[in-house]
């Protein structure tokens, strides 16, 4: 179906071939699995995956499976394409090169804009899959507070480690890079688990499933020991500001005015607020719509993140995420993990 959608959109735009790497999203889109090597090759009538001899071979109706032998391209050499469609924001230059041997007499297109539209909307299954993955990131989330108290996690890794084994023995693998920061790590937003150990105060989690591809993202926060009125104070400032565009939202209104929800909401402290308000998630951890697109509003089935955050320099950072969709009636936020909060008991060590 998606195949067929997409080969009428190359007829349309009079592309005569579509030419993805195996590591490009579209091929996970179409095909519905990862390869290590290969290319995906699409034609208004016809789609051929040239794989490598080391990859299992697909059975998906409408594509063709091919060696990767040397010479694979030779069939194209005396085409009469005119007009050959990438997507520029995930190929190599050096494929490009090679394309442009494969394909001397045609001019090559950029079609990453309309490929971003159509996976924009999700199917009901692909829906399912993203539901599947939240269900059992929040799920993670809550076997993390039963394990804390017992104190066999010692650093921002072991968190990472237990979220991570708790997702991949059941059947899922990791969205991305787990982000656990603790203390002042917090502070910084994209902040690279270390080995630092866990300490009295804010503990941030930032980390997502994917299941069959399709990705979870959520960020939550617990606080080791005894927090002070103002860290309780901050965190409910912050869950308020993530509530109120939470509650925003419905269909066409413009992701900016979430953004700016949030932000009014957050008062003086909007100007430790430095980033997006979230994403567009699907097969990528981050797709369009983009909250930077001030055309961008919220769509039936289009999943996106809300997660506002306030970020102390060398103090802490506290930052509330949850992956959601507007089904066309409501919003439905696919990430249920509690966001009361939460003390763990904890003593210096
Ligand atoms: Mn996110």
């Amino acid at each position: 179906m998606k195949l067929r959608q997409f080969q009428h959109l190359l007829a349309k735009n009079k592309i005569d071939l579509a030419f993805f790497s195996h590591d490009d999203p579209a091929v996970y889109y179409f095909i519905g699995s990862e390869f290590t090597g290969g290319y995906l090759l699409i034609t208004p009538h016809q789609a051929i995956l040239f794989l490598s001899p080391l990859d299992h071979k697909p059975k998906k109706q409408g594509v063709i499976v091919r060696n990767l032998a040397p010479g694979w391209s030779a069939k194209y050499a005396n085409s009469t394409f005119q007009s050959i469609g990438i997507n520029k924001a995930n190929l190599t230059v050096e494929l490009l090169d090679r394309i442009k041997k494969i394909f001397p007499r045609a001019k090559v297109k950029d079609i990453s804009s309309s490929l971003e539209q159509l996976r924009l909307k999700k199917t009901k299954t692909e829906l399912v899959l993203m539901v599947k993955a939240c269900a059992l990131t929040s799920a993670a989330f809550q076997a993390l507070i039963k394990e804390l108290p017992q104190k066999r996690l010692k650093t921002e890794q072991d968190v990472a480690l237990f979220l991570e084994a708790f997702i991949r023995q059941r059947r899922g693998t990791i969205a991305f890079p787990t982000i656990v920061a603790v203390g002042k790590n917090s502070a910084i937003p994209h902040h690279l688990t270390s080995t630092t150990r866990l300490r009295c105060g804010f503990l941030q989690l930032d980390f997502g499933a994917r299941i069959n591809g399709y990705c979870a993202d959520m960020s939550r926060v617990l606080f080791l020991g005894k927090p002070t009125t103002e860290e309780k104070r901050l965190y409910h400032l912050l869950a308020d500001a993530q509530q109120a565009a939470l509650d925003t939202v419905k269909s066409g209104i413009s992701l900016k005015e979430l953004d700016h929800i949030a932000r009014m909401k957050l008062g003086k402290y909007a100007s430790y607020f430095n980033h997006a308000l979230g994403h567009g998630i699907g097969i990528e951890v981050h797709e369009q719509p983009a909250f930077s697109d001030s055309h961008a509003v919220v769509m039936k089935d289009v999943p996106f993140t809300i997660e506002p955050g306030i970020y102390l320099p060398g103090k802490f950072g506290i930052r509330i995420e949850d992956t959601l969709v507007w089904n066309g009636k409501k919003r439905e936020i696919l990430t249920k993990a509690p966001k009361n909060f939460i003390t763990i008991p904890f003593s210096r060590a």
